[in-house]
């Protein structure tokens, strides 16, 4: 058996390495090739004693090996996601939660910060949606993943040369997995998309699509020209009516979708579906005559409805099973909401691409659909105006 043995301020660095059994003193196995420039080895007797000086940044800069040995698969795997005793799916808070703000750790600087993100995940369009109605888009470059979600999560083009797909300008990672695991080498979550990297740090500054938004609403106004600076998605006079907004369209709508889609009982299926419904009827009500959810205006309620709203007939009905009625069939008012936005306003039209949208979640989620057979319809996806 070989014996590892190291010092406090690498221990958890070597968690991942790959120990071989053995009777025999052994050089330091392949997977320890990173290590050889701070580790020496002795055989003692039937054990070998790798000892590691504490140099954190040779770690992290060889890291890339190492992880190798580590099996991330339950995080990137989604057939390997646990849903809750009892069928239910939760989603797992974002842990990534720094802000880009003047004066902070992250300050806004044109050029530093990249966006990573999915066209086919509403969470990260929400993000485009928003870098583009602020003109952000000479500021804050982005790079899009592969649709094709496989067992080691969203695969850049190097991996999976998918048409719209980019390669990873900034590290030549293969998946979003090694962008997380080369910010924290024990990321413990899922690798998730929208992601904002920084720069200067090299580290993610933010997997939360909620927040990133509210980043780009206001942490860069001094370098913009004034009329991108004073749009504002979150008005001080309207923050109050929009938070009350988003309290029950996130859990009901935004993630309700997935609840029910991800339910692995009848019941708990029935349940998640039946309040999808009851918060669409809210929602129909709320927009009868109105273009926008809160004080007139566009604000961040809007967008972070609408990117689920866009995803309904042609994926959540069938894919995710919420079939009671279609948007376009059973919602005028929420559809007629929709194609404004869509029709009218680049920003939301240019953030959608609704071939990444179907085929990620029909060719991503085999435990729900084995065959990956992404559907023709519905035709067209949206409506004109
Ligand atoms: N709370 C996050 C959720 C992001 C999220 O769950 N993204 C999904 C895509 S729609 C993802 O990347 N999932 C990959 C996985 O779970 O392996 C946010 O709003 O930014």
């Amino acid at each position: 058996m070989i014996e590892v043995r190291v010092q406090p301020a690498t221990r958890s660095f070597l968690e991942f390495i790959y120990v071989r059994d053995s009777l025999e003193p052994q050089p330091p196995p392949r997977m320890l090739f990173p290590l050889t420039r701070c580790t020496r080895a002795w055989p003692i007797s039937s054990t070998c004693l790798y000892i590691a000086r504490p140099c954190r940044h040779q770690f992290r800069s060889s890291f890339r090996f190492s992880t190798m040995s580590r099996d991330t698969s339950h995080q990137s795997d989604i057939s390997k996601m646990k849903s809750e005793k009892d069928g239910t799916f939760n989603r797992l808070a974002s842990v990534f939660r720094d802000f880009i703000e003047p004066g902070g750790k992250f300050a806004p600087e044109k050029g530093r910060y990249h966006l990573y993100v999915s066209y086919a995940c509403p969470w990260a369009t929400r993000t485009l949606i928003v870098r583009k109605l602020k003109g952000l888009e000479d500021f804050i470059p982005v790079t899009v993943v592969s649709p094709r979600m496989g067992n080691d999560g969203w695969p850049f083009a190097t991996a999976d040369a998918y048409p719209g797909a980019d390669a990873d300008p900034l590290f030549k990672s293969a998946h979003v997995r090694d962008l997380y695991l080369r910010a924290d080498p024990n990321y413990e979550r899922r690798f998730t998309v929208p992601l904002i990297w920084d720069t200067v740090h090299n580290t993610i500054v933010n997997n939360e699509s909620s927040e990133i938004i509210r980043m780009f609403n206001t942490a860069f106004n001094e370098l913009l020209p004034e009329d991108k600076a004073k749009i504002d998605l979150y008005p001080e006079a309207n923050k109050a009516e929009i938070d009350a907004v988003n309290e029950w369209v996130y859990p009901e709508i935004n993630n309700g979708v997935y609840r029910a889609g991800f339910a692995t009982t009848q019941e708990a299926y029935e349940t998640a579906v039946k309040i999808v419904f009851g918060a669409l009827d809210k929602a129909e009500k709320l927009l009868t005559g109105k273009d926008y959810l809160v004080g007139g205006q566009l604000s961040e309620a809007d967008v972070r409805l609408w990117v689920t709203i866009i995803r309904f007939d042609p994926v959540y009905v069938g894919h995710f099973k919420c079939n009671f009625t279609t948007i376009r069939d059973g919602y005028p008012e929420i559809n007629r909401w929709m194609k404004a936005l869509y029709w009218k306003n680049s920003a939301f039209k240019d953030s959608t691409d609704f071939d990444h949208i179907k085929t990620h979640y029909y060719w991503s989620h085999p435990q729900i659909n084995g065959t990956r057979i992404v559907p023709y319809g519905p035709i067209p996806n949206i409506q004109p105006l």
